[in-house]
């Protein structure tokens, strides 16, 4: 074992279990569908059952492979359909984002933190692996803005930041004390064309995409300089599976890592976008958005997380603004 895996815990280790059957939480949102159908496609379709809770999954979702409905403050029934389908991995994207859970924080710390919670029990009483996301929204306003380290300030003043927070905390403990392999990653701003966002701060740099093929304009609800880490896709998609896949051996961290792929501007994600589309323009109205934009990094320092387990961003603002408007004109077309 590497010398510099964590030596604290109380519990062994359940190492380098093999991923085989899968549950994906949160599967009908931004990441979880796109996750689902990677996975279905590397682990096999029948491997892989997607779990939803009230929103409609796509056609393709629901029948490319096994859909069941949840809550995930139930861990009875959670607890039913990880041993119907003999899950031994769970990808957990079910989460309430920060700006929905400005408006309505019970209901975020609810879904965020008792989610995780049953997630972990889950786990701790059968030996499941388990992905847990955490977010920039970790971080506050006191925490250094630029290169933002690994190891820094965490005190977030949003309830959604709060939960992320706590639920990296409980990660490392179910690892530390009970043993359980859970990993995650401070994902930035997620930009993808297949699923709309579920209501977080970054929504505006998915929305800027869709008006400006639609209506040539768009009114973005933060100001021209915010300015924050972002990541498309295919490269979220990638750091998830490849975190999970990485040897527990070379982890030295667990539930925490910062990952980056680009860091913009509004106003420099507008005038990528005018490159494409010259007529494009944009007006700003910052709303309650703009101060929990404020509050976060403008750019993270991921070392740890190419050290440890080999992370390369493959887009950068040009390549993504191209292929997302590429993708998108054929989606707003059907
Ligand atoms: P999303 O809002 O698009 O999807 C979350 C899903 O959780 C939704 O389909 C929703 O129906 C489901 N859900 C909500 N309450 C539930 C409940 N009580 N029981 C079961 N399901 C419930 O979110 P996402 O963008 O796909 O985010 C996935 C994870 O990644 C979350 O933990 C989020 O905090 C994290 N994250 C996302 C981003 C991003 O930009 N998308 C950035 C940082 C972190
Ligand atoms: C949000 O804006 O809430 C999310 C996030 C960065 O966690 N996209």
């Amino acid at each position: 074992m590497n010398e510099n895996v964590r030596t604290d815990r109380m519990g062994d280790y359940m190492s380098d279990r093999k991923i085989e059957k899968i549950l994906v939480t949160g599967s009908v949102g931004q990441i979880g569908s796109e996750l689902t159908e990677e996975l279905r496609n590397r682990y096999g379709s029948d491997n892989v059952v997607a779990m939803g809770r009230r929103t409609k999954p796509s056609e393709e979702l629901l029948n490319s492979g096994p859909f069941v409905w949840c809550d995930i403050t139930d861990r009875d029934k959670l607890n039913i359909i990880v041993d119907e389908y003999e899950v031994d991995t769970i990808f957990h994207m079910a989460a309430i984002l920060s700006a929905v859970g400005e408006k309505n924080p019970q209901l975020a710390y609810r879904v965020n933190m008792n989610g995780l919670y049953n997630i972990l029990e889950i786990a701790r009483e059968r030996e499941l692996r388990i992905f847990g996301p955490s977010s920039i929204a970790a971080f506050g306003p006191e925490t250094p803005r630029d290169n933002t380290p690994q190891e820094t300030v965490l005190r977030p003043r949003t309830m959604y930041g709060v939960t992320k927070v706590a639920g990296e905390l409980l990660c490392d403990y179910y690892f530390n004390r009970f043993g359980v392999d859970v990993r995650g990653l401070r994902y930035p701003g997620i930009i993808s064309y297949k699923t709309l966002p579920g209501g977080g701060t970054t929504d505006y740099a998915v929305a800027i995409y869709y008006e400006a093929i639609k209506h040539g304009r768009y009114t973005c609800f933060v100001g021209p300089e915010t300015m924050l880490p972002m990541m498309y896709m295919p490269d979220c998609i990638k750091a998830t599976i490849d975190i999970m896949e990485a040897p527990l051996e070379n982890l030295v961290h667990h539930s925490d890592f910062n990952v980056g792929a680009m860091s913009f501007s509004a106003r420099e994600l507008a005038a990528s976008i005018k490159e494409f589309i010259p007529e494009f323009e944009c007006s700003y109205e910052p709303d309650f958005r703009q101060a929990i934009a404020d509050s976060w990094p403008k750019s993270v320092d991921d070392s740890a997380a190419r050290n440890e387990w080999g992370w390369v961003p493959q887009y950068d603002l040009p390549a993504m603004t191209e292929d997302m408007l590429y993708n998108l004109r054929i989606k707003l077309a059907e």
